[in-house]
């Protein structure tokens, strides 16, 4: 007998005793079952939900079941872990036992399952967290919906409905409503909150079920009588809600609205084309999603990005077939050249020349065809080059916005030329997001960066007496300067014996970083313990103009930046930048990918969250040599 027949046949004994001791476990085993038989399985991932009891997360399993059995060589081994903490943490170390090259988890407890997470983590398997994000970024990939902004979409909509009379809305919500649901309810509340011409009566149901929720608004007659909504976070409640106003002849009369949206039989979007629910809002299991990136994470492939926030859509009877068809819709990537036009911020940093290369060079790679225009922090150049290509009938434009406000109007141009536009590096805050003006945002955290910045002041940077801090801000009104600015105040405001004495903006640039300095002492002696800058350029032109001064950097005053470019990393050598928090440039791969994904018909999510580390004194030697920018 060959070696080779011996090894498949040692690997079914294997895979026998495997199956047996996981069907004792409670695990179940699926994938292409000849595939295992014939030339061996590549992968086995593992996924660990919290529970089967709630349908998203059955259609969860049975969304990643699919995708796998359409792909030849990766098993899935599933386990379910019943809610409970512990049965989740024993059922990942029997996954583990059983030799999954990946993980994917749905946390029952974001918090308690957080340092398991991790440790599977830094053992080197990667993991996919689903639905609930962790805290921090111990994980190789987040996938899931911002629930809060599910709660937004239902309320704006609602609000829309009413109208200038505004109305009565009954809201339904679970005594213990689930994070999924207390988030949803926030969202709502938080738009429904400002009009003061729609009330709210809120009913708490025992459980988010359709009996309880059928018995709680028959019980509720005289207040459903009076309605003209019934809101309900999940499709569940409101199969019950739509039940009960039916079987009290109210349904010509009371609305009912969801979120959810899941597509089986009198769920939510069978409800909305039945007529018996006004509109859901539907979001993406993310099973194709997680299925999708497992195999670029077990590929090695670059430009897997650290968290892929779902895109949520409303779904009305005016839009429902054209909803389904395009989730029904395959998405197909002929490899034809895409025609680009991408309107770049400028060349203010270090940071944003490795950017527009890294851009340029993916797109050789990606068969795309780049028209890139630098606009010098102007915003009124970027509204000529928008236009420009929007004459040139592009396929996709991309924009790295200088600033987040003002762009409704070029964007709703884009948009009846029917060109979509992705935004990259930096966000825009447009007036009504259920325009759909973006497709999709492409960057990094930046609020995450800003708490990571000042949590490393709280770690590193300790003496007797407050501390006093200067923050070099870029240029105002761009995201990463109000994003950084609010997640390093959020941390700042936990901890008192920390202050900002002074801020002033550096817009980005070296100089910009001198002259703060230079503005400071023409007015005051030097008194800062801390500077905060919110790029490395400005750090390393303050560094300089302090050192003109006699003042010490790292010893008269540590400074912590953004960015983490080879020159920081130079200055943190030299013992002069004290820490610097990674924002990545190299979205090159990312971003083509994403131009690609969306010309292929895929359902593009909200935001792709890059990956990112923070480095001080301590790594920067380690770490000088590897990097790219
Ligand atoms: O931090 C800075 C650049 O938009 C994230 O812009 C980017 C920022 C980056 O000028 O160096």
């Amino acid at each position: 007998m060959g070696s080779r027949a011996k090894k498949i046949n040692i690997l079914i004994v294997l895979l026998t005793a495997v199956m047996t001791a996981m069907a004792l476990s409670g695990c179940t085993f699926s994938g292409n079952p000849d595939s295992g038989q014939q030339d061996g399985i590549s992968s086995i991932i593992g996924v660990s939900q919290a529970n089967m009891r709630e349908e998203w997360r059955v259609a969860l399993i049975d969304e990643l079941r699919q995708e796998t059995d359409a792909t030849d060589d990766i098993r899935i081994i599933t386990a379910d872990a019943t809610g409970d903490v512990d049965k989740q943490i024993q059922d990942i170390e029997n996954l583990i036992g059983y030799g999954i090259d990946l993980l994917i988890i749905s946390p029952c407890d974001e918090k308690m399952l957080a340092a398991k997470i991790k440790e599977v983590y830094d053992s080197g398997i990667p993991v996919i967290v689903m639905d609930r994000a962790v805290e921090g970024f111990d994980y190789t990939l987040y996938i899931g919906p911002d629930n809060e902004v599910i709660g937004q979409q239902a309320g704006s909509y609602i609000a829309e409905l009413l109208g200038e009379d505004g109305g009565s809305v009954v809201e339904l919500s679970g005594s213990q409503s689930s994070k999924q649901g207390s988030e949803r309810l926030l969202g709502f509340r938080k738009v429904l909150s400002e009009y003061d011409n729609i009330s709210i009566n809120r009913l708490h149901l025992g459980a988010e079920s359709k009996d309880a929720a059928y018995d709680m608004i028959k019980d509720a007659r005289t207040v459903v009588e009076r309605a003209d909504v019934v809101f309900a976070y999940s499709d569940i409640m409101a199969l019950g809600a739509c039940d009960a106003v039916r079987d009290m002849g109210l349904d010509d009369k009371v609305m009912v609205v969801d979120c959810d949206g899941f597509k089986g039989a009198d769920e939510g979007i069978d409800l909305v084309r039945q007529g018996r629910l006004k509109a859901t809002v539907s979001c993406p299991i993310g099973g194709k999603e997680a299925i999708d990136y497992a195999l670029s994470i077990l590929g090695n492939e670059s430009g897997v990005p650290k968290q892929v926030i779902l895109r949520s859509n409303l779904i009305t009877a005016d839009n429902v077939q054209e909803s389904l068809e395009k989730m029904n819709t395959a998405v197909v990537d002929d490899g034809s050249t895409i025609r680009v036009g991408y309107s770049q911020v400028g060349s203010e940093s270090n940071w944003r020349l490795a950017n527009t290369k890294s851009i340029q060079e993916a797109a050789k790679r990606f068969n795309i065809d780049l028209h890139m225009e630098i606009a010098d922090q102007s915003q009124e150049r970027q509204f000529e080059a928008i236009r420009t290509f929007i004459e040139e009938k592009v396929d996709v434009i991309v924009v790295s916005p200088v600033v987040e406000t003002g762009w409704d109007e070029v964007l709703r141009e884009a948009k009846r030329a029917g060109i979509p536009v992705i935004m990259s590096d930096r966000n825009v805050a447009v007036e009504n997001r259920e325009e759909n003006l973006t497709t999709t945002y492409l960057g990094a955290d930046f609020i995450e960066e800003g708490r990571r910045a000042m949590r490393w002041v709280r770690d590193n940077v300790q003496k007797d007496g407050r501390q006093s801090i200067m923050e070099i801000m870029g240029n105002e009104g761009a995201s990463p300067t109000e994003e950084r600015s609010k997640g390093f105040r959020e941390i700042l405001n936990e901890n008192p014996s920390y202050y900002i004495a002074y801020s002033d903006h550096g817009d980005f640039t070296y100089e910009g970083g001198r002259e703060v300095i230079r503005r400071y002492l023409e007015n005051n002696d030097w008194d800062i313990d801390i500077i905060f800058s919110h790029n490395d350029d400005m750090a390393l032109g303050a560094i300089e103009e302090l050192k003109a001064h006699g003042i010490k950097p790292d010893e008269d005053v540590r400074i912590i930046s953004v960015d983490a470019t080879k020159d920081a990393f130079e200055a943190m050598v030299r013992r002069e930048l004290s820490c610097a928090v990674e924002c990545n440039p190299i979205i090159g791969d990312q971003l083509m990918k994403a131009v690609r994904d969306l010309k292929s018909g895929k359902q593009m999510p909200f935001r792709i969250i890059t990956d990112e580390k923070i480095y001080d004194q301590d790594l920067a030697d380690d770490y000088i040599n590897k990097r790219m920018y």
